[in-house]
């Protein structure tokens, strides 16, 4: 049977047809909807974990136990598995385990687009990188068998087009046969202590060396010869790019790209008058090509910095002066579309607004985190002043605090959400309490993990699976942690808001503020109540633009002739939150009866 899937889909796919039996992610764009696919698969144990290096940790333990396992993250939740990672490089695998790093390049929704092949080599292992959705099931499993083969851990790297693109994927059985889970022990291989990981290091290089000489064996890493004046090293979504853009180019295309099957290489140089290499972001192929001492063009004509297109790959080849007939100079379909600009905006009734309204009108110094509140740097609410990483917001707000005076370290607010605390802000909050320093914290709970689609997470009550949990009680666990002041607040209440982040940023201790609505998007029954909507008396609005200052999109500007223009509220967006009713002096808005 075949179906129509996305890269993520397919990995699902490729997870249950390998015989996975754990597999554990912490969401993140562009891999999030692999574990939302594998939960059809019952015969997978799928989990949300509270990070990615606990989903690692997770994958290691199953798989040391005898089971496959798979972990999904996006790009930048490697560097926060990477600790467990490069060790599990040392220790290899009982049952294959698999690293799903979905990259993207272009920063569609990332704060970097770190290349994260790099990793393959700094941790020393296998790297696939598959270019559809067919390569993404066959590479899946294809991954598990060079895992357990080779005793290592597999990465397989996607990148955004690759993950949320779709195209034909023939579906197979779940292969049989796999050993039964069981306890082994093996200390001297699974307890990585100095002694034991000495002996290990020089099995990990020996197994690169056996994984290149491997690699030029895999189908995988193939030629395609179409003609001997160029020839283009590619793997990923710009394999595509190419076979549109240079139709008759040779190609050698790597499934494998880490480590590189030199000696193919180097037979694929040979038979072409000129070599490149098209490759996203860094020069990764190319370097170790230079280094082998083939002579190679690549980044001299190709952008480092963003995606590929199609477009830019023509441009390239044609300043570098290819010869006409082997470029399509034909226009490139998706390209210059005059598309209308969405710039992102917090929902209509989002908890966060008022929030950051409040801490505008405060002067706040806003150290923020990773979620939907980061648009709260965006005018008109304007008040957040760094953002770095996931997690980072409550630490960074203890280190400004320690170098400013004493009148402006009441300024300074760090500001998480729910997930982000569980993921990794809970570690600055315990240096908060710890080293005793007087910073203010607000925890924005909406119950869920709304940026990236809204996720369960260990604070929302409920499982990926849809099963009900232990809630974490956010302002228990800090009070627990030895947070004296803790409050919890309304924050469709401007007032009340206002009032308790000033006495909190004046208060010369450790506090916490927990916000207690949730995301207008959670879908669960009883979550979320609508209230009465908002209407604008249109003859007691003076046209002040006072409610303006929310960046509500509800809200939408009338022009009146002679007059300075009145507010008007779209019903079928407002969600009844009434912040905007609290902003108008003239009471012009009231609820519609
Ligand atoms: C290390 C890392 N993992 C995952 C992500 C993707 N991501 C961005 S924000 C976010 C969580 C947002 O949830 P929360 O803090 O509860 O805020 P909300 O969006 O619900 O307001 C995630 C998972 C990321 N940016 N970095």
């Amino acid at each position: 049977m075949k179906a129509i899937l996305s890269g993520n889909e397919a990995i699902a796919r490729g997870a249950y047809e390998a015989g996975v039996k754990v597999a554990s992610a912490y969401p993140g764009t562009p891999s999030t909807e692999i574990l939302e696919n594998i939960i059809q698969y019952k015969e997978i144990d799928a989990s949300w974990a509270p990070n990615e290096k606990v989903s690692l940790d997770v994958g290691i333990g199953a798989s040391f136990g005898g089971g496959r396992a798979l972990v999904a993250m996006k790009h930048v939740g490697v560097n926060v598995a990477a600790d467990p990672l490069f060790t599990l490089s040392y220790t290899g695998v009982n049952g294959g385990l698999v690293l799903v790093t979905a990259d993207d390049p272009e920063m569609h929704s990332s704060q970097n687009e770190q290349d994260n092949r790099n990793y393959a080599k700094f941790i020393k292992v296998p790297m696939l990188e598959p270019s559809d959705s067919r390569e993404c099931k066959e590479f899946t499993i294809l991954a598990f068998e060079i895992s357990e083969k080779f005793d290592t851990p597999v990465m397989l790297r996607t990148t955004t087009r690759i993950s949320h693109s779709k195209s034909i994927v023939e579906l197979g059985e779940p292969v049989q046969g796999l050993p039964e889970p069981k306890l082994v022990r093996n200390a001297a291989k699974l307890v990585m202590l100095p002694g034991n990981a000495r002996v290990r290091h020089p099995l990990v290089e020996e197994r690169v060396k056996k994984l290149g000489e491997f690699g030029a064996t895999l189908d995988i890493n193939r030629m395609e010869m179409r003609g001997k004046e160029i020839g283009i090293i590619t793997s990923g979504v710009p394999y595509q790019y190419v076979r549109e853009i240079l139709p008759k180019a040779s190609t050698l295309k790597l499934g494998m790209i880490y480590p590189l099957p030199m000696e193919l290489i180097r037979k694929f140089a040979s038979k072409v008058k000129k070599l490149f290499v098209v490759e996203e972001l860094d020069p990764f192929i190319e370097e170790q090509i230079k280094a082998a001492g083939i002579s190679v063009v690549g980044k001299e004509i190709l952008p480092i910095c963003g995606e590929l297109t199609p477009g830019r790959i023509r441009d390239a080849f044609i300043k570098a002066g290819v010869i006409a007939e082997l470029v399509s100079t034909g226009k490139v379909e998706s390209e210059g579309l005059p598309l209308p600009g969405r710039p992102p905006n917090m929902c209509p009734g989002c908890p966060h607004r008022g929030v950051f309204f409040a801490l505008n009108q405060l002067k706040a110094y806003v150290t923020g985190d990773i979620g939907c509140y980061t648009l709260g740097f965006m005018p008109p609410l304007s008040a957040m002043d760094t953002c770095i990483c996931m997690g980072a917001s409550i630490g960074m707000s203890l280190g400004v605090i320690k170098v400013v005076s004493d009148e402006e370290k009441k300024k300074v607010v760090a500001v998480i959400g729910d997930s982000t605390f569980l993921h990794t802000g809970i570690n600055g909050l315990m240096d908060m309490v710890y080293n005793n320093v007087p910073a203010t914290v607000i925890i924005l709970d909406n119950r869920i993990t709304a940026m990236t689609g809204r996720q369960e997470n260990p604070a929302s009550g409920f499982t990926l699976m849809d099963q009900p949990a232990n809630r974490i009680d956010i302002p228990d666990l800090c009070r627990a942690m030895g947070v004296k002041n803790v409050r919890t607040i309304d924050p469709f209440d401007l007032t009340a808001t206002k009032s308790a982040i000033r006495e909190e940023m004046n208060r010369p201790e450790p506090s916490v503020i927990v916000t207690d609505k949730p995301c207008v998007l959670v879908k669960r029954e009883g979550v979320y109540k609508r209230g009465p909507v908002l209407t604008v008396l249109e003859e007691q609005c003076t046209g002040c633009r006072a409610c303006l200052k929310i960046g509500c999109p509800a809200i939408v500007w009338k022009p009146v002739e002679g007059k300075k223009g009145i507010a008007q509220i779209d019903y079928q967006l407002c969600s009844g939150c009434d912040v905007c009713r609290q902003l108008c002096k003239f009471e012009a808005i009231e609820r519609k009866k």
